[in-house]
């Protein structure tokens, strides 16, 4: 667990894609975060365990997991697991326990997840052909415009878009018209004509125009056929695609999990995109799906528009899965946009401790970027426990200004050493940023704070994190 990158966690660049991450996690795996930090939160407590508190932790783990709708055997398997591990002499010895036992429950659901991050497989002779395949529905065409913008942006490569969903009335034009708007090639329609055709066709236009990758996007139909499966696999032998996905919609869950399991058995996959997980899908299709299929989830769709499609990271969902904050990637997304000598600053300054005004303005500018408290807060370790309370809250945007201008309003001095801003320092500093003193000491006591609860995270101390009392201060 990366405790000793926490001291980065107000930093991030606030591109649209971090934000949509922050979203997404959020709704999905809301419910299961909820308990794990319920759970977690009571372990922590203790000073050591015995053995039937941690069968009784072990027993809330996997209801937990049921009520999240993951698949029975991989329950099973977690459980099977984590209990050798939780029961053993090191955790109940240990003096962080419920620390540890995070540890270890977080370690097997990045196995289950799928270990690494998987790439597409692009090593083909060009064109690389990438067929989608799942149910009606299930956002193939959506999703095939993403795959192909994502490629342009992150691969650089040239994609040409092709259905053969000859079925559904007005399917071709639906992706046609998706690849017109983002300028992406597509196969021109010629009515009538059959789906191998229709393939065939785009192999020639393919090598012809020079495009690095097709991808194909086929017919489904409301529940897998026959008829379905046979064409799929006419299509497959034809275009040797070397990527096979399934297209999956998260939110029915376990019947998500059963068709991964019969497009596996009839058609081969390699890779699953899971979709909707901007939905309140409980999670249960992400946690379950590389287990039960042996496929890795590539990509996560979050939305409808052509740029919501993630990356799947099993080691962030598992992050965000046990509560602990997306840490990884808001210190990978702050370092994109931050200068790495700066960040290291921060980081040293939080560690011993002078962690200085200077520095917090220069969070505060970056959490304007990101969408403001709310979307910072949201990263933050332990932060659906004071969900509700955020809810409630009403973040005021205008405090993130208004901070800002008192601290411009300071000295150079006084920015360094907060402490020796006595009555007549605020009395300037109040006229100079348009504020009273009240304001002042406000901001004075939640740096305070902030330093504080930074410091105690930068110690990987178990206590630390966002809780009620301390969210109250920064409204
Ligand atoms: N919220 C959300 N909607 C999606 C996502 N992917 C696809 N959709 C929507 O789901 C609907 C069906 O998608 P479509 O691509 O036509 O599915 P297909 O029948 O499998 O080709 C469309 O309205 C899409 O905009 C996603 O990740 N999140
Ligand atoms: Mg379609």
């Amino acid at each position: 667990m990366p405790l000793e990158t926490k001291g980065s966690t107000l930093v991030s660049d606030g591109s649209p894609a971090s934000a949509i991450f922050i979203g997404v996690n959020k709704i999905m795996f809301e419910n299961l975060t909820n308990k794990f930090e319920e759970i977690f939160s009571s372990l922590k407590k203790e000073p050591s365990l015995n053995d039937s508190q941690v069968d009784d932790g072990m027993r809330r783990i996997r209801q937990a997991l049921l009520d999240a709708d993951v698949a029975l055997p991989v329950v099973k398997k977690l459980i099977e697991n984590i209990k050798p591990q939780a029961v053993g002499q090191e955790i109940i010895r240990s003096t962080t326990p419920g620390q540890m036992i995070i540890k270890v429950v977080f370690d097997e659901i990045v196995k289950i997840l799928g270990d690494s991050k998987s790439d597409l497989n692009l090593n083909a002779v060009p064109p690389a052909c990438l067929m989608l395949v799942g149910l009606q529905g299930s956002g193939k065409t959506t999703t095939a415009a993403k795959l192909a913008k994502y490629l342009e942006k992150n691969n650089k490569k040239k994609s040409l878009l092709v259905s053969l969903d000859v079925y559904r009335p007005a399917a071709q034009e639906q992706l046609n018209i998706l690849g017109e708007k983002n300028l992406i090639q597509t196969l021109p329609i010629v009515k009538d004509q059959l789906p191998i055709d229709i393939a065939k066709r785009a192999l020639n236009a393919a090598s012809l125009s020079g495009v690095d990758t097709i991808i194909f996007d086929t017919a489904g139909r409301t529940q897998i056929d026959l008829s379905m499966m046979n064409e799929i696999k006419e299509i497959k032998s034809l275009i040797n695609p070397i990527e096979t996905i399934l297209v999956a919609d998260s939110l029915t869950g376990q019947v998500a999990v059963n068709i991964a399991q019969e497009f596996k058995k009839t058609v081969d996959l390699t890779g699953i995109v899971l979709t909707r997980a901007d939905g309140d899908g409980r999670g249960g299709a992400a946690l379950s799906m590389k287990f039960t299929t042996n496929t890795p989830i590539k990509f996560m769709g979050t939305g409808e528009k052509i740029e919501d499609l993630d990356v799947f990271y099993p080691d962030r969902i598992a992050n965000r899965i046990l509560g602990m904050g997306d840490v990884v990637s808001l210190v990978e997304k702050a370092s994109q946009d931050l200068d790495e000598e700066k960040i290291k600053k921060t980081e040293e300054n939080l560690k011993s401790g002078s962690f200085s005004m200077e520095d917090y303005l220069g969070q505060l500018r970056q959490m304007k970027k990101m969408g403001g408290m709310e979307g910072v807060l949201s990263m933050l370790p332990g932060v659906s426990k004071i969900k509700k309370q955020m809810d409630n809250a009403n973040i005021d945007e205008s405090i993130i200004r208004t901070n800002e201008a008192i601290i411009l309003s300071m000295t150079k001095d006084e920015r360094l050493n907060p402490k020796i801003i006595n009555n007549s320092r605020k009395k300037r500093i109040s006229s100079g940023s348009g504020t009273d003193s009240a304001t002042i000491n406000k901001l004075l006591k939640q740096f305070k704070m902030m330093t504080n609860m930074m410091k105690k995270m930068s110690k990987g101390d178990p206590q630390s994190g966002m809780s009620p009392e301390i969210f109250d201060q920064l409204k």
